[in-house]
């Protein structure tokens, strides 16, 4: 059997630092052609200097985006971490933190995607600088649904602060507020042009008149989802979160964090140099954001070395929530889809934010948010909470109880106009390591429904362990009366995370076919700190390869 080996040691790091990488992983090989790819990523602080400063960055090898895992795909039927939860990595969910100077190795065989993901640290904030592309070519004597492509290209967005991002995350752990928003968004780690000392560090995308490219996009970025646009050239989707999409043509693209795009382009302008541009879909009403705009340059190859300023396309306003919802509602899958129907399980899971009233006797400092209130989130009333000495899923395997209780709802505890002017009786959730238990090969139908507490916005969604499909989406309150009708059981997309509607609902279906621990999420990872997070436990199936592997030797401790 093919196997990806990462090792994962730290170096350098203070002892608050801990962390633990998820490999949102990839591929490859088929019994025939088995290969294993071996990666060894030394975690460590490196100078990267950015927007005229240097700081001490947290890296992988060194390198800021971290090293890029390419591997070609194996068999077809779609493998995801199957057996090997252990080599997930959220911390407390699938495994301890790696601790300064130890080292953990990720071991696991995938199969059955194609196109792009990532691999991120999975603590903290780390990820901020702590993140690569995984690119999962077709196995080998396959090719893509779509002609070969003459050249490709990452595009991985992300955001920098001018600050340390740990602090940052810190203080407002402390303050209860928000935390400050970023101060650039990067391309492949660049902000580009727009943005002070970053000019001639600006990346360039080459390109040859006629030729059409393959760009993988991937909003890498922590707390924003991302408008990107590219001056004069139509973009073709081919690909979403690694599996293919039928083709549609747009111009302007809308990533939440932890989603990725395949897109054809197509060099069909008139030679010269073109701006690929991103920036903000803010969709909560009044919050601030980040508002610059990060760019790399299409550079044609007879513009090359040319000093003429590139064309800058139109972006969408910030709040464009029309053209994302054309972009996240056109995507179907290649093939029909093999949706799972007569449903085990119909969970209706509330996502949102929500405010903690400070005891009396807080300190003001502790108390930042809004009228003496510390920032929350939830989902189905329940503000996420990470156990502290163990993980979700070592407590699982070896029968420990205490750590976490079974008891997350089905649906939420009170029924209210969940898009509407929400009680301020309703605003604060409960707190608690609740998780769903789900029985091996179960079919679960879940609607995400967001909620207008404090402040409606869109949240990307994202599951661990699986692939799911999204069916439909909408605005205002799920009607199961009249919404039903719109599921698409035909070709609808198969992801890993959802676009949830700002002030909507989406509705996604999955076979439990995965044991383990799997944390359900928000990929703002500031949503993530405030609880917006549940987690299914799967148990093991009676057949051959539906249980669980052993935990691995070198598994941290915590
Ligand atoms: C956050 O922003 C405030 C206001 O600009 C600044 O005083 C503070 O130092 C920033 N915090 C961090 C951790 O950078
Ligand atoms: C971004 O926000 C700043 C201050 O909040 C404002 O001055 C500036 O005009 C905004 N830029 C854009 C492009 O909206
Ligand atoms: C979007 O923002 C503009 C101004 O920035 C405002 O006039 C408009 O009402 C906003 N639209 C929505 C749907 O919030
Ligand atoms: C804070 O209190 C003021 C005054 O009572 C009120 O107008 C405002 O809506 C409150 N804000 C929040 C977010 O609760
Ligand atoms: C782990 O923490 C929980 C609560 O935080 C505590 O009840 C339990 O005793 C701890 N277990 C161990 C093994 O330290
Ligand atoms: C929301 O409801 C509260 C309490 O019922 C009311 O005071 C407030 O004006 C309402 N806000 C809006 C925007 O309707
Ligand atoms: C969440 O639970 C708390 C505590 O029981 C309650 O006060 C609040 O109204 C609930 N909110 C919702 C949305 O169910
Ligand atoms: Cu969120």
């Amino acid at each position: 059997m093919g196997r990806v080996f990462s090792s994962m040691s730290s170096k350098t790091l203070c002892s608050l630092f801990l962390l633990s990488l998820m490999l949102l992983f990839s591929s490859l090989v088929s019994l025939a052609n088995a290969k294993t790819h071996k990666h060894e990523f030394v975690v460590q602080a490196t100078k990267v200097k950015r927007l005229c400063k240097t700081h001490n960055s947290i890296t992988v090898n060194g390198q800021f985006p971290g090293p890029t895992l390419e591997v070609n795909n194996g068999d077809t039927h779609g493998v995801r971490q199957m057996t090997t939860a252990w080599a997930d990595g959220p911390e407390f969910i699938t495994q301890c933190p790696i601790r300064p100077g130890a080292s953990y190795t990720y071991r696991f065989t995938i199969s059955g995607q194609e196109g792009t993901l990532w691999w991120h640290a999975h603590s903290s904030w780390l990820r901020a600088t702590v993140y690569g592309s995984i690119i999962i070519h077709p196995k080998k004597g396959y090719s893509y649904p779509f002609p070969k492509p003459k050249r490709e290209a990452v595009i991985a967005l992300g955001e920098w602060w001018d600050a340390n991002p740990i602090d940052v995350i810190r203080e407002a752990t402390r303050t209860g507020a928000a935390p400050n928003v970023s101060d650039a968004y990067t391309i492949n780690g660049q902000p580009g042009d727009l943005y002070k000392c970053s000019s001639k560090d600006t990346v360039k995308v080459p390109v040859v008149a006629g030729e059409t490219n393959l760009l993988r996009v991937i909003n890498s970025a922590l707390n924003q989802q991302l408008f990107v646009t590219i001056a004069n050239h139509k973009l073709t989707v081919v690909g979403a979160d690694a599996s293919y999409v039928k083709p549609f043509t747009t111009k302007v693209l809308m990533l939440g964090p932890g989603q990725t795009t395949d897109v054809l382009i197509k060099a069909d302008q008139s030679p010269g140099r073109y701006y690929i541009a991103a920036r903000a879909y803010a969709s909560a009403q009044g919050a601030p954001f980040d508002n610059t705009t990060t760019t790399a340059i299409l550079e044609y190859n007879t513009a090359k070395g040319s000093t003429s300023k590139p064309i800058m396309p139109p972006l969408p306003a910030f709040n464009d929530t029309a053209t994302a919802t054309a972009f996240t509602t056109s995507f179907r899958s290649l093939e029909k889809a093999l949706v799972p129907t007569d449903i085990d399980h119909n969970l209706f899971i509330t996502a949102g934010l929500g405010i903690n009233q400070c005891p009396p006797k807080t300190r003001a400092r502790n108390c930042q948010a809004p009228n003496r209130t510390r920032f929350t989130a939830s989902m189905n009333n329940v503000s996420f909470v990470l156990p502290s000495n163990i993980s979700i899923l070592q407590a699982y395997h070896q029968g420990i109880p205490g750590v976490f209780t079974t008891d997350f709802p089905a649906k939420p505890p009170v029924a209210f106009d969940y898009t509407g002017n929400v009680s301020r009786s309703l605003w604060q959730p409960i707190r608690g390591t609740k998780v769903y238990k789900l029985k091996y090969g179960s079919k679960v139908q879940i609607v995400l429904q967001g909620t207008s507490i404090f402040t409606a916005e869109n949240h990307p969604i994202h599951l661990h362990g699986y692939d799911f499909y999204i069916l439909a989406e909408g605005f205002g309150n799920f009607n199961p009366k009249t919404d039903t009708s719109k599921f698409n059981l035909v070709d609808p997309p198969l992801r890993n995370t959802v676009s949830l509607p700002v002030k909507g609902w989406a509705v996604i279906r999955f076979v439990a076919d995965n044991p383990g621990t799997w944390i359900m999420h928000c990929h703002l990872d500031v949503h993530i700190g405030w609880g917006l997070a549940m987690v299914f436990v799967v148990e093991d199936g009676p057949g051959h390869g539906e249980k669980l592997e052993q935990p691995p030797p070198d598994l941290p401790v915590c």
